[in-house]
Formats: C-alpha cells, structure tokens, sequence
C-alpha cells in the first residue's frame, strides 16, 4: 500500500487532515511506517489545542495508566517494579556498518538492533489507540527550537510531554513551510501490560537510538525516563545535532541566583541524577529557569541557554514543607500533577522524606495492597514509595519560576556549576582558574556515587563527564572538545564544583540548604565582590565571606570548626581522583590534549602543597 493509503486505513477524516496540514513527507513516512508495523486499532493525531491535551490526559485515566487522586487535577502512574528508572543495561546506539562509535557506549550493529526492535514493535499496537502528538524541545519560534513527533500508544507519555514541553504541532507547520528542516521522531510501544497497566515483558525493554536518522524507538517499558522521547531520549539525539551544528546540550538546570542590590546572574548547573540538581534549581529566594536540560548557544556574542523543557520530573523523596516550601505548595494544590510510583491511600499520596508519618500500608509500585514488609518480586525488601518516585508538574506553576525563563532567545549565564556526590574528598564548593580547568578537573572528572535512578547498585563512585555520559553519542573526547572550544574568544562563564554529600564519621557536614549559601558565594565571585583562597585545585571561600553569608541566608552561626571540617583540602583523596582518572583517560581514545595538561598541572600544584603543608590542610593554613 501506498503511504496515503495506509494513513487513510486507520485514521477519520479530522487527523488525517491534520496530519496532512503539515506537509511532510518525512512525517507522513514515520506514520504510516508505524501503523504497518504495530497494527493499532486506530490512529489519532493531536494538534497544539488544549482540547487535545484534555483529552489525551482523560485518556491516561480512562484506561488507568493514571489514577485520580482526591485533588483536583492529581494523579498517579505506577510503572512495574522493574521499570523504576532509566536502563542503561538496554539502552543503545544502532551503528551502520560503515561507522565506528566509542567503545564506551553501548551500541549494537544497525541491521541486527534494528531488526531485533521492529520484532519486538511488531503487532505491538493491536487493539489499541496510536497516539501521534507534536512537540518542541526549546521555545516555539527560537533559533533553539527542535520540532519533535511522539508516536506512541501510552497517554501517560502524552499527557507527560504536555505537562513537560511546549506544543510543537504549528512549529512543525511553520517549519515544514519554509522546506526541509531535521525533527527528532520517537516511536515507542508500552508492550504487554499487567492489569495495573504496568510493563509485563521487562527483559524484552529496550531503547534503540538511530542517530543516523533523529529517531530512538523504545519498547517494553513505561519509566518517563525511557518513554518520554523529549526527555533523554532527545539528548542523545541533540548532542550529536550540537556538535554537526556548533552548540552544545547538556544535562543542567539554569537558575537566576539573586545578588545585592537586585542583580541577577544565571547559573547552570550539571549534576548526576539524584545529587540535588532539582533542590539547587529550587533553591528558596532564587529563580528557576529549568532543572534537567539546556541548550547553549552563542547569541550576539553572549554565552547563553535555554530550558529546552517547560515542566519538570523531579525526584520526590525528601521534598518536603521545610525544605522545598514551593514545590510543596504545587503538590498541594489543586492544578496539574502527576504522581509517579509514590504510596496512595485513601487516594492520597506519600513519599519517603516527606515529613510526614506514612501509611503502613496502601497501593504502591509493589502492590495494589502493600504493607510494611512486603518483599518483592525479586525477594529483595521493598520501601513504601520508591527511591526515584517522581512528580510531574510544569514551570508556569511554580511561584519561583524566573520571568525570563521562556525567553526565545535564552538566557546570558554567568557561571556553571558540575556538582557530585562524593562522602571524602571535595569541599562543598569551589572555583575553577580558568574555562579549561573548569571543564577538564570538575566537569571531565565528575564523580558521583550511584544513586536510584538508574537501574543497579547503589553507592558506588561512578565516573560521570559532566552528568552527560549516559547520554553521550559521541566520543568523549570529542564531547570534551567540543566544551572547551565552545564560545572560544567570548566572555566565558566561571566554572564551579560543588559536593553537599561530604561526610564525617557516617554524618554529613553540611545541611540540606547550605547549598543556598554556596550559590551566593558563586554568585559573588562572578561579580568578583568577594576574594577567595588558592587551594591547589582551585579557589575556596574565605571563612568570613560565609560566615557572613551564613548570617544572611541562613540566619546561622557558622563557626570555624564548621569551615575547617568542610574546607579542609584533603590531598591523598584528590591525588587518588586524579590517579583514577589518569587510568580511566588513558582508556580514552581521544583524550584532548588540554585535558592531560590539567591533570598534570592539578597533580602537581597538589604535591607541591603536600610537601609544604602535610596531606590534610586546614584553609586557615592556606
Ligand atoms: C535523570 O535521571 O537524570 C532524570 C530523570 O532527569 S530521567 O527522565 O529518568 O532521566
Ligand atoms: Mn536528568
């Protein structure tokens, strides 16, 4: 059958126009591609009306993928029990036959992924509705924006992308008038199912990235993570488009960090899952522009960003009144939310951290009847909401959301942030000497212990260049040049490391909200208000600027002791990073040659330093 002929077999007269409006033939192709293969029963195609995110969100409800809850407009989605986060194990490039990728990333031959994915899609849609939807990753009508088509047949991941991305059905329009443009395209299949609606097939998920052509397919899972095609699956989409275009996409919130006398300075900032990006973002008496991903651009000779992203999937254990006061508003309140794998009961919802005593007892991602105890599926013991539990809500209701932050043309950033988590060895925070030693020592040696959001164990140091590696598509060493050479002769922002996860005898140093101190401090040092110390691999506060900024922020006494534990420079610990990583890029084909430079010149300002001072050396003696 002809491609006409195989849209007008599942589609009514309303999205077959709507999708023929767009004039694309490409688009037309990935349709009809999708309809031979996974057989839906019928085919709907949506547009940028509100009326069709209604519906799609009634959708999610009506076949409980989601579940009302008792506020208005709330809702909870379970995805299986092992389906609780991104599967990296699953996740891989398709490489054609005349290309190498690096050994890093896990990749499978381009005929044999892409065969095993078209099996595993096949008749996967039978008896149900596709879902054809339109996106934009970056605002509408802005140098950023990447138009994006979702087929799949999961309202929930609809619904998701609503709350989540900006309508893209006339920019897709707008674009395809102007002749032919690159979109990202998802197709993704929820497989079979259980009679909670979640994944039943687990060892059959997979994510398979085609580069080649700007199209993940997925299959057999449900995790946003994995499903949501704007989400990460687009970032290893754009880092690729990034580099064949001079930009780059990162894995970082932007926040406006308030200065004295009403100054405002972007900061970006890139942390592995689960290390407090969101919380940084969120930080209370500051302004978020987005909390997971960003493009940059050079724009008037300005190093600026944009959230690619109008909503946000955040992690919601500890999310609590005291310490994240303006999320927890949203979360209780009448408006949109989405729930994900938290407890219910009597329709309403708890998570770990919360603050509040938690039901012994309800539905959960175990369980419709979950109780204290209750074991698993794999014998393993269970928690009464997961680990990486989600909320889904969207930038325009947040009361803290910076004004600028839809700005088409992004926002001038003054300072980047690479933060890890990290029990012995980085002080909470610190400045690098220059661009170069920022991307090389903080971004490139980005070490976090594991956390829930990935599948596997847990608390291991795990090497994460610049919170991206998950999603890297390239080599790293090309990932790396392309940082160090972007905005190359323009003001660059200062580069920063942060650590909230130092401990002492099983105890951590810092409280929860001391980041807001350190952002203060950051924000200081772009403007050069304050001076700080030489501590060998980079530059440390001086004790009064955060005693004082202590005062301010916190209404806290910040004593010397308290400066002395955190901002001790333990050497032995940063000369064991640094031997880690010498091995790990010495199994890096291409290494930047600059990146070698500044592990050599880190190593021995370090040893010099040891052989004046000791291994452990208090700031006071710095
Ligand atoms: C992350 O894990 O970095 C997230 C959530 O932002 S996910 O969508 O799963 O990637
Ligand atoms: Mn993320």
């Amino acid at each position: 059958m002809d491609i006409q002929s195989i849209l007008k077999s599942k589609m009514d007269e309303v999205s077959l126009s709507r999708l023929l409006a767009l004039k694309n033939e490409d688009a037309n192709a990935f349709v009809a591609r999708a309809i031979e293969l996974c057989e839906p029963e019928k085919v709907w195609v949506g547009t940028d009306d509100e009326a069709d995110a209604a519906r799609c969100r009634q959708m999610a409800i009506d076949n409980r993928e989601e579940l009302p809850l008792a506020v208005p407009g709330h809702t909870v989605h379970f995805d299986s029990y092992y389906d609780q986060g991104r599967n990296p194990e699953v996740t891989k490039y398709l490489v054609p036959k005349s290309e190498t990728l690096d050994p890093k990333l896990k990749q499978i031959d381009r005929d044999q992924g892409f065969a095993e994915i078209e099996d595993l899609q096949r008749g996967a849609y039978k008896g149900r509705t596709m879902l054809v939807r339109f996106f934009c990753l970056g605002p509408v009508n802005s140098v950023f924006a990447i138009p994006c088509l979702q087929i799949t047949d999961s309202a929930y991941v609809t619904h998701s992308e609503d709350m989540l991305y900006r309508k893209g059905y006339e920019e897709f329009k707008r674009q395809s008038a102007r002749g032919p443009f690159e979109f990202f395209r998802f197709r993704h299949c929820t497989g079979k199912v259980t009679e909670r609606m979640t994944c039943k097939d687990i060892e059959r998920s997979r994510v398979y990235i085609d580069y080649m052509h700007n199209t993940v397919y997925s299959v057999n899972t449900q995790y946003a993570g994995n499903t949501v095609g704007l989400k990460k699956l687009s970032l290893r989409l754009a880092i690729r488009k990034a580099d064949r275009e001079g930009w780059l996409a990162e894995h970082m919130f932007i926040m406006g960090a308030h200065g004295p006398g009403g100054r405002k300075t972007y900061l970006c900032g890139a942390y592995p899952s689960a290390c407090g990006k969101t919380a940084t973002a969120m930080i209370p008496g500051e302004t978020i522009a987005g909390d997971d991903l960003a493009y940059f651009r050079v724009i008037d000779g300005q190093f600026r960003a944009v959230n690619i992203e109008a909503g946000i999937f955040g992690i919601i254990q500890d999310v609590n009144a005291k310490g994240d006061p303006v999320i927890w508003d949203v979360l209780h309140h009448p408006g949109e939310v989405i729930f994900g794998n938290v407890l219910v009961k009597d329709n309403k919802p708890y998570w770990l951290g919360m603050g509040e005593e938690i039901p012994t007892r309800g539905m959960n991602y175990v369980s419709t009847d979950w109780t204290e105890g209750t074991k698993g599926p794999d014998g393993e013991e269970t928690t009464p909401s997961h680990k990486n539990a989600r909320y889904t809500v969207r930038m325009q209701d947040l009361k803290n959301k910076d004004p600028e932050w839809d700005n088409p043309n992004g926002l001038p950033i003054g300072g980047i942030i690479y933060g890890g988590r990290d029990s012995d060895t980085n002080v909470p925070v610190r400045e690098a000497y220059s661009w170069e030693h920022g991307i090389c020592t903080m971004g490139a040696m980005l070490e976090s212990e594991t956390t829930a959001a990935t599948t596997g164990a847990q608390g291991v140091r795990k090497w994460n260049v610049m919170s991206n590696m998950d999603f890297l598509s390239m080599s790293v060493g090309k990932y790396l040049r392309n940082n160090l050479e972007f905005a190359a002769g323009l003001k660059r922002p200062k580069v920063f490391g942060t650590n909230y996860f130092l401990k002492k005898g099983g105890k951590y140093l810092n409280g929860m909200l001391d980041k807001a101190v350190w952002v203060k401090w950051m924000e200081r040092r772009i403007h050069g208000d304050v001076e700080a110390l030489d501590a060998g691999y980079g530059l440390i506060p001086k004790y009064d600027d955060l005693k004082r900024l202590f005062k301010e922020v916190r209404n806290k006494e910040y004593t010397e002791k308290d400066y002395v534990e955190q901002f001790t420079v333990r050497i032995p610990e940063l000369l064991a990073t640094l031997d880690r990583m010498a091995k790990i890029y010495d199994t890096v084909a291409d290494t930047p040659k600059v990146m070698l430079d500044e592990m050599a010149a880190q190593r021995k300002r370090l040893e010099v330093l040891k052989a004046a001072k000791g291994e452990y050396i208090p700031p006071l003696d710095l």
